[in-house]
């Protein structure tokens, strides 16, 4: 183990330390020679047991919360006092790649670690968090970890099922949570001072600006929604082209059109990520198409303005082919403004590492939205390679990611409650 204490950013030994335990990270997936960890997975379970693990090695407690987030607590100088919290996420997209929300998580652990080999206490605790549902990959209702801890979690959700029909109740008792505790799992406000994330920006800015490190000012509203058009199944030889009510091909032109509506407004983007044929056989008429509809905007008007306006249209393509249709809204987050201060703070923090401080958005969704329910939130954003993400080729540098420890862990040292919290 590389003797941490007297490492100087010249040697990138926090950078290369927190490399190699995101590569430690990375074996434990759901779909072998892909990175795929859906909540609640035995992959999500091999994560959790492997940052259990490097906790207790640290000697700091750490636990699973009722939700199903690796919660870990480093005291203060005085046991008890309120926390910053310090967290991201460990699930991931299928056929991810490595550093979104795992990076958060581990240069979380990589900071923390620095001072407990110190045996340097601040004014405070700090909690880091390991969330186990940002993606929302395995149920239509996303953030539920962070929406816990922040007391905002919607006990209804319990009843979402997955694909395989398993519900959200039934998954969280398999791994070990308990479904009816985590109302229990909301902080107190009093309790935390802030909550900072540490993420790859998924995006090109850093990278164009030949940055390693930016500071988010903002995270942009998302809408989801889930699409069912029903139309009639039929035996694709007999079945003229005119009597058809064919459930694909008017889903498919609702994409199109779902696609030219976010072309022609700028800072709007829409993604259909998802689409299911039924029955799904080469001689059958689809008879029925799911497809899932992701929305985003900095401006929550412009988004709900848009999610209307594809509202109607779909009703009105939808109508032309006498097809049924029905819209179900499964995931809405707010824009997310960053705290002023605590972005003030980071940004600080980027200056006193030598680095030139850039503030910027964020199109990318996060825990954060959810942890600013509770408290003040600040993010700081790691360049990634070409800016991509949601796909195998993610990379990051190791300078890149120990510049970010470093800045996370000088953001911590100099951290102060936010003046009239
Ligand atoms: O979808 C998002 O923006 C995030 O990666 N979950
Ligand atoms: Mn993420
Ligand atoms: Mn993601």
């Amino acid at each position: 183990m590389l003797d941490l204490t007297q490492s100087t950013s010249a040697d990138r030994a926090l950078g290369h330390h927190a490399m190699e335990r995101l590569a430690e990270l990375d074996a434990f997936t759901d779909e072998p020679g892909m990175l795929t960890r859906l909540y609640l997975s035995p992959a999500h379970r091999r994560a959790v047991d492997c940052l259990l693990g490097w906790w207790r090695a640290l000697g700091i407690e750490a636990k699973l919360d009722a939700a199903g987030n690796v919660i870990a607590r480093y005291e203060g100088e005085t046991p008890g006092a309120p926390a910053l919290i310090i967290g991201s996420h460990i699930d991931t997209v299928r056929n991810a790649g490595r550093y979104d929300g795992n990076l958060g998580v581990v240069a979380a652990l990589t900071a923390v670690e620095q001072l407990a080999r110190r045996g340097e206490r601040l004014p405070f605790a700090i909690e880091v968090v390991a969330f186990g549902d940002e993606e929302g990959v395995r149920f239509p209702t996303t953030l539920s970890g962070s929406r816990a801890l922040a007391g905002t979690f919607n006990p209804a959700t319990l009843d979402e099922r997955d694909r395989d029909g398993v519900s959200r109740r039934d998954a969280l008792t398999a791994f070990g949570c308990d479904p009816d505790g985590i109302g229990a799992v909301a902080r107190k406000r009093d309790q935390v001072l802030g909550f900072l994330e540490v993420h790859i920006e998924q995006g090109p800015v850093l990278e164009s600006e030949g940055l390693p490190v930016g500071i988010v000012t903002a995270i942009n509203g998302a809408t989801r929604l889930a699409v069912q058009m029903r139309g009639t199944a039929g035996h694709a030889g007999t079945v003229p082209m005119g009597l058809r009510h064919d459930a694909l091909t008017c889903a498919a032109t609702a994409i199109v059109a779902i696609e030219e509506l976010a072309r022609s407004q700028p800072g709007l983007v829409a993604t259909v990520g998802r689409i299911e044929a039924r029955p799904g056989a080469v001689n059958v008429i689809p008879g029925e198409a799911l497809f899932t509809v992701d929305i985003r905007s900095s401006d929550d008007a412009q988004r709900t303005r848009a999610v209307a306006e594809i509202g109607a249209r779909l009703g009105a393509l939808a109508q032309a082919r006498a097809i049924a249709l029905e819209i179900t809204t499964t995931h809405e987050a707010a824009a997310c403004a960053c705290h002023p201060d605590i972005v003030s703070q980071i940004e600080a923090a980027v200056a006193r590492q030598g680095l030139r401080p850039l503030r910027l958005a964020s199109g990318a969704g996060h825990d954060t939205m959810a942890v600013a329910a509770l408290c003040p939130v600040g993010m700081l954003f790691v360049r990634c390679d070409g800016g991509i993400s949601h796909n195998p080729a993610e990379r990051i540098t190791v300078e890149d990611a120990d510049a970010a420890v470093r800045v996370l862990l000088d953001a911590i040292r100099r951290f102060r409650p936010v003046p009239g919290r």
